[in-house]
């Protein structure tokens, strides 16, 4: 039976970003195409069978995006973004994080089930200038397509602008056996889609960029690369892509409308390939996508567009045929009964610009504003109370797991959403049904992930408790963070920018 091929975006499309008043569209680049940068895999510090051990040092650079001047950026073991991190599932994993930066952050692994607050290294978590902290964890997930990133609650957004986020490759046995395209750099690409604005002397300026509904700028990258082709030297690829950017949503699709396979999302492989012409990520989504260019012949150019801008140029180059199929299933799911008794958890993602909230409060990292007992298995009903006519979509993240989309205002979820997840978009006036199971005991924030939002307030944190254990957290406040940041850049604490404080 011919397979069903997809070939909408499935998102509210009054709500995308294109409609926004302060909109930026990308401008396709004047620059020659560049290779696309592949960021290099972090060598562990030592490998044992049951234990890894790496650093990960935060540090300024200065990066070549375009001819001239180069721009100061920050990055994790690299000059921007960071070199991709690979964990398996099932070891021991102990990680020296360091700050070689001029200002404190925070270590954010998301998508990684780990204890929270401190492992976590959300706002809670920071690493001064000059320090080191360490972690210590037990990767317990499928094999997925995660990410590192700064999370200094509230100048998470410029420090991701800057630079700090890394791709993070957790591996198992299971995705081991499936025949998936897994040589890194070569048929197992990641692709990390952010935008950025340069400004005088090709630098970055996130101050005067800044808009509370998310800066955007006029230039799209990929893993850092303006313009990126890159080389087809196998039939299959599979592209793991990362919505890196602060706010821009990427509509993906190819300029001959070729069919792809999606067969992971955030939290790993998905029960079954879903068949598509189109594909749209919100901010911080994660889609693997497997790509046949049998059709193709050497010296053919098939490129991947978002909306009408071109954003890589696959060159296709002589290739071995393989005629590997997808199988019709991939993987198990667990699909575990909610805890009897437990009420529905009702969330509100409200506003824009400065009036953005999460059950109509803004954020304090103080407050705990919900508990669930770990283990259990409960409902959250998720609802984006802006307006049809003129909201956005938000993604809503929840640290320290990896969820289930139940169901859209009742109905069913997009064809893409059958497997797990930890950030999933919410059209204006729409309540997502989501099934939501801490593992671990912790602090855990949930937010909207357009990361100027998430800065300016539309977050709050739940704790995952043990009765028979119970734990107090020592919670970060903002006075310290904006001491520290003070005492850092050589201000009054009442000067420090905190955009959306
Ligand atoms: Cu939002």
């Amino acid at each position: 039976m011919a397979k069903k091929v997809y070939t909408d975006y499935f998102f509210d499309e009054p709500a995308y970003n294109t409609h926004d008043g302060g909109y930026i569209p990308l401008v396709t680049p004047k620059t020659a195409p560049q290779p696309l940068a592949i960021p290099p895999l972090l060598k562990p510090d030592k490998q044992t069978a049951t234990d890894d051990y790496y650093t990960v040092k935060a540090q300024a650079s200065e990066t070549q995006f375009l001819p001239g001047k180069k721009t100061k950026t920050w990055g994790y073991n690299a000059g921007f973004l960071g070199q991709t991190i690979v964990f398996r599932n099932g070891k021991k994993t102990h990680i020296d994080l360091k700050n070689a930066l001029p200002e404190l952050t925070t270590f954010h692994w998301h998508g990684l089930n780990v204890p929270g607050p401190i492992t976590d290294g959300g706002c809670h978590a920071p690493v001064y200038p000059g320090e080191t902290n360490h972690i210590d964890f037990k990767v317990h997930q499928p094999a997925a397509t995660t990410w590192l990133h700064a999370h200094p609650c509230p100048s998470t957004a410029t420090q991701v602008w800057k630079g700090l986020a890394a791709m993070v490759i957790i591996k198992d046995d299971v995705e081991d056996q499936l025949p998936l395209p897994r040589n890194y750099g070569v048929d197992d690409i990641p692709m990390v889609l952010q935008d950025r604005e340069f400004h005088e002397d090709n630098q970055f300026d996130y101050k005067a960029d800044y808009d509370p509904d998310g800066v955007q700028g006029h230039t799209a990258l990929v893993n850092g690369t303006v313009n990126p082709y890159f080389d087809v030297t196998t039939q299959r690829v599979r592209l793991r892509i990362l919505n890196g950017s602060n706010r821009r949503e990427w509509r993906l699709h190819f300029d001959d409308d070729l069919a792809f396979a999606q067969v992971g999302s955030d939290g790993g492989i998905m029960p079954e390939p879903v068949y598509m012409t189109k594909v749209m990520l919100t901010c911080a989504e994660r889609d693997e996508l497997v790509i046949d260019f049998g059709k193709y012949q050497p010296g053919d150019e098939v490129t991947l567009m978002t909306d009408d801008t071109p954003l890589c140029h696959f060159r296709i180059k002589a290739f071995e045929p393989d005629d590997t199929k997808l199988p019709d299933h991939l993987v198990d799911i667990k699909d575990e009964a909610p805890t009897p008794g437990l009420p529905v958890r009702k969330i509100t993602m409200d506003g824009m610009d400065e009036q953005v909230a999460m059950d109509g409060k803004k954020f304090d990292m103080q407050r705990i504003d919900a508990r669930q007992k770990v283990g259990d298995v409960a409902i959250w009903e998720i609802r984006n109370t802006n307006s049809t006519k003129n909201g956005m979509v938000h993604p809503f993240h929840v640290h320290g797991t990896q969820f289930q989309v139940l169901a859209r205002n009742d109905g069913p979820v997009y064809p893409n959403e059958h497997g797990l997840k930890d950030t999933v978009g919410v059209n204006p006036g729409e309540i997502v049904r989501i099934k939501v199971k801490f593992e671990l005991t912790g602090v855990y924030m949930y937010h909207c992930h357009i990361i100027e939002h998430e800065d300016g307030g539309m977050m709050a944190q739940i704790e995952s408790y043990d009765p028979d254990h119970p734990k107090t957290y020592h919670l970060m406040d903002m006075e310290t963070l904006r001491n520290a940041f003070a005492k850092e850049k050589g201000v009054k604490p009442e000067d420090v920018w905190m955009p959306g404080c």
